[in-house]
């Protein structure tokens, strides 16, 4: 079975969106995705201008040859762009082994570990009253697990707390807006607001809280520990990563659980992290780390770390990447946790899928390959437009981590 064709659709069902379609000698057609937020249409031309024409005639079966030859083959590797667009392929081909096969991806990677897969989701607000109005929302919905963001007394418009829309703030056209921080505040609110969210719901809710990489790894230890009495599920993305032994500063003073890697696309990102076990949870995802070889590599050197899974799942990344999550995470015994958002009408319009949410899970279904399929005449009907995700500076003007 060989690939004959290789397409890539750049288009804006609800947000911007970069998909990938293969087809085969004997008519099957396998997807994947390939969006990376704010950079689409670089990883587009990695996928049409180098990747696709070497993708023609190749065998769909021989995924890890294929991986090697667009990893190693290219002699520059990694990066989130590269690592999205071999990810997009690698996807792609396991949709279409199980298609081939007819039997669902999560069995060619070790079958059902699980009957579902615990989600969390976001809950957010302008101020502290807000936010727990959004709590309770997400609560009578039937999700057991909740990321708590909230505007903090002080500072403007911050990251994680969009305008009501179904999916994190971007801003249109060609240049990101501007946002204002300053961390002291931010540090002294965040305590008062797990203190109000535990008082009002109890010690069972899943709490979840993400720091999007704006402190130091001492102002990370210090929130860490004035979140203890609260007992989080994970604090995540306190300092960016970039220096992975800084995580050994913040794990020696807490208990408070770290998760970390939304922007990860290697083992090499975070070996440090899970070997000298800094982390509890990852958050590489399927797309972005270069496909479901790699992850279940990274998967499986993470398990006798104690290390588990949480995949980066916001609806700035489609459907057919949170389906390989979940194909994903009923495959792997370390899974922890799945992020889900849900998406915009529009998306969902163009993207159908077998998994359902009920109860505070996701549910996989049965059907053969990744069980999704992309409408292309709905989603090119809503034509890619630039939009960015913000930028963030201090009060002084100094150019800061978003
Ligand atoms: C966030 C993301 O989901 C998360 O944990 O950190 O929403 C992130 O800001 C976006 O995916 C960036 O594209
Ligand atoms: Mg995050």
């Amino acid at each position: 079975m060989k690939i004959i064709d290789c397409q890539v659709f750049v288009s804006c069902p609800g947000r911007n969106f970069v998909t990938l379609k293969l087809t085969t000698d004997n008519g099957l057609v396998g997807w994947g995705d390939a969006t990376l937020n704010g950079r689409e249409l670089a990883v587009a031309s990695y996928l049409r201008d180098h990747l696709c024409p070497l993708l023609i005639g190749r065998e769909v079966m021989n995924t890890e040859d294929t991986w090697q030859y667009f990893y190693k083959g290219a002699y520059w590797r990694r990066g989130p762009v590269t690592m999205t667009a071999i990810g997009a392929i690698d996807v792609a081909l396991w949709d279409l082994k199980g298609k081939a096969l007819d039997t669902p991806v999560y069995n060619l990677l070790g079958g059902r570990s699980r009957d579902r897969l615990l989600v969390y989701t976001h809950a957010q607000g302008q101020d502290l009253d807000d936010t727990l109005t959004a709590v309770a929302t997400a609560q009578a919905a039937g999700y057991r697990a909740i990321r708590v963001q909230s505007g903090v007394p002080g500072l403007g418009k911050i990251y994680g707390i969009g305008s009501g829309d179904a999916y994190e703030p971007v801003s249109k056209g060609v240049r990101p807006e501007e946002e204002t921080w300053r961390t002291e505040p931010y540090l002294r609110f965040v305590p008062e607001l797990f203190a109000a969210v535990r008082k009002e719901f109890g010690p069972d809710l899943l709490l979840l809280h993400d720091s999007h990489h704006r402190l130091t790894p001492i102002e990370a230890a210090r929130l860490a520990q004035d979140l203890e009495p609260y007992h989080l599920f994970w604090l995540e993305d306190t300092v960016p990563a970039e220096h992975q032994a800084s995580f050994r500063l913040i794990r020696e003073k807490t208990v408070t659980p770290l998760a970390v890697g939304e922007v990860f696309n290697t083992l090499h990102d975070c070996q440090q992290l899970v070997s000298e076990q800094l982390i509890d949870y990852l958050r590489m995802t399927v797309s972005h780390g270069g496909g479901l070889t790699p992850m279940m590599k990274i998967a499986h050197f993470a398990e006798p770390y104690h290390v588990k899974t949480g995949c980066h799942g916001p609806s700035d990344i489609s459907p057919i990447a949170l389906a390989a999550c979940l194909h994903f995470g009923t495959a792997v015994n370390n899974f922890g946790i799945q992020e889900y958002m849900g998406y915009a009408d529009a998306t969902e319009a163009a993207f159908s899928h077998d998994y359902s949410f009920g109860d505070g899970y996701l549910h996989v279904g049965d059907a053969p390959g990744l069980g999704i399929e992309f409408d292309e005449a709905t989603a090119n009907a809503q034509p890619y437009a630039p939009a960015y995700l913000p930028v963030n500076r201090l009060e002084d003007g100094t150019m800061f981590d978003w």
